[in-house]
């Protein structure tokens, strides 16, 4: 029987009347439903920011070092399950296997993090400019943090949130990705039997507009004190504007068009195995995957040929099976990868096989696709910096191709499209590398690797189109789930002014 999963509120299942049922698909065989999913009507999302913002206040009071090793106790009781936490997300979002228990892993690296930062948050002593007066500053939880993900990154994106934001002292009430629902419940049954209180991780299936309007009304109530999203540009933009409002500075992880520079001097192997990996791991639909490839033209046609031979010998097919990809994440997802492989205009050159679904007798696998959502990789040379492919993210199997001569127009190319997320640069001389450094406008640079996996314990995020300058992962992320508090302490005896009562040398 498939699996029935609703909201949990409170640390109880909210069986909303009020709302629809939504079928989470296997992307693989799209006959098979992975759970059917109860989604909460517009009521509800704001009454569970109520129920978490009256949880919040006990969890607060839990000393940092004890709310710590609850974080501890989540890390090992995923990693007891990571193999059972990663077939489902391969069977509900087709991320290979091998992805899916990376994928796992980096929930386990951030617990792993998060559980020493409780005995941490380190506030500060300043000096005062008065005599017998000491100021100092403390880290506060913000409150009820509303976390919106996508479902790419079924569980480790949303453990970016939900470990600090808990660490820290927060509630949280979670809307993951419909598509992505049945990950995201297994996630959260393992969070709540780690011991946190009933209301301070609530999680609700919802849908956009749906979300929107609870999201809007719980601002408004002042039961959300910040919303963390990660997804699309467009609706980054929504969320901020939504935000902006209510006075809210959002934590936002949008999309990428994440070049990728090679140098005549680069290691040309090296240089594919990244363009492989980046360009068409996740199949495309991370956001931190490949857009476009800025060759050095004297190593142009020699990169491309290694490339397109590179891509043609990738298998693509079931994702329980070593493969390089797998099938797109949802039908939503696979619809809009057709409207941007619409994008190919006759001035470019498809330098891999056919383009479009794969249904039968895929050439790079022993698997009939048809039952899946499975397409082509394409590599694409000639890209032109006023196209379309080349100034905006195409989530799936696509990467574009491009030339410079000189590492200003590569710098310049890199930065055209205005997102800023991640970037990288394959060259053997330290000062290419450097200059490209200083002067990408990417949150994320790598030198003579890839533009997609970062580790879990540096500052993750982008700027421009990428996001508003927020960062996750590591210590940064505190300034997103804490305010800083200051504490002005006269122990003279009298009132001292500031800037009047300055002392004397
Ligand atoms: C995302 O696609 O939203 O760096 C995040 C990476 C992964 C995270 C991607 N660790 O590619």
């Amino acid at each position: 029987m498939t699996r029935q999963i609703s909201s949990v509120i409170g640390g109880k299942p909210a069986d909303d009347a009020s709302g629809t049922t939504y079928e989470s698909i296997n992307p693989a065989r799209t006959s098979e439903v992975v759970a059917g999913v109860r989604l909460a009507g517009e009521a509800t999302f704001a009454w569970a920011c109520g129920v978490a913002s009256a949880a919040q206040r006990e969890w607060a009071a839990v000393p940092a070092p004890v709310r710590g090793r609850v974080i501890a106790s989540i890390g090992r009781l995923v990693e007891a399950n990571t193999e059972t936490l990663a077939r489902l997300v391969t069977a509900e979002i087709g991320k290979p296997y091998a992805e899916a228990l990376g994928e796992v892993r980096e929930i386990v690296d951030t617990c792993d993090f998060f559980l020493g930062e409780g005995r941490r948050l380190y506030g500060q002593t300043v000096p005062s400019e008065m005599p017998d007066k000491s100021l100092f500053t403390f880290r506060v939880p913000v409150g009820v943090a509303a976390v919106i993900t996508a479902g790419n990154f079924p569980v480790a994106v949303p453990s970016w949130y939900l470990v600090p934001a808990l660490l820290c002292g927060n509630a949280v009430v979670w809307k993951p990705a419909e598509y992505a629902a049945a990950s995201a419940h297994a996630l959260y049954r393992l969070f709540a039997a780690a011991g946190l209180p009933d209301g301070v991780l609530n999680i609700v299936f919802a849908d956009g507009p749906t979300t929107f309007a609870g999201l809007d009304a719980a601002l408004g109530e002042g039961t959300v004190q910040k919303v963390g999203f990660t997804g699309s540009t467009a609706v980054g933009r929504q969320i901020g504007e939504l935000c902006g409002r209510h006075l809210q500075s959002p934590c936002l992880e949008l999309g990428g068009k994440n070049p990728m520079v090679i140098m005549p001097d680069a290691d040309l192997d090296l240089a594919v195995e990244g363009a492989l990996f980046s360009g068409f791991g996740t199949a495309g639909q991370r956001c931190t995957s490949l857009g476009t490839v800025l060759v050095h033209e004297s190593v142009h046609n020699e990169f491309v040929g290694r490339y397109a031979r590179a891509v043609a010998g990738a298998s693509v097919g079931d994702p329980a099976g070593e493969v390089l990809y797998g099938p797109m994440l949802d039908q939503r997802f696979a619809e809009r990868f057709e409207q941007y492989l619409g994008w190919i205009e006759p001035h470019h050159a498809v330098v891999t096989g056919p383009t479009g679904r794969i249904t039968a007798g895929n050439p790079r696998g022993d698997f009939d696709g048809a039952d899946g959502l499975y397409y082509h990789p394409v590599v694409v040379d000639g890209v032109r910096p006023h196209d379309r492919l080349f100034l905006e993210e195409t989530f799936g199997p696509i990467v574009g191709v491009a030339s410079f001569d000189s590492l200003d127009e590569a710098v310049e190319l890199a930065n055209r499209p205005g997102y800023g997320l991640s970037s990288s640069i394959y060259t053997t001389d330290p000062r290419a590398a450097f200059r490209f450094r200083s002067g990408i406008g990417a949150g994320m640079v790598s030198v003579n690797n890839s533009t997609s996996g970062a580790e879990a314990h540096l500052p993750f995020g982008g700027n421009g189109k990428s996001g508003n300058g927020s960062r996750q992962s590591g210590q940064w992320v505190l300034d997103q789930f804490t305010r800083w508090q200051s504490l002005n302490w006269d122990y003279s005896g009298r009132l001292q002014k500031a800037q009047m009562d300055v002392a004397e040398i």
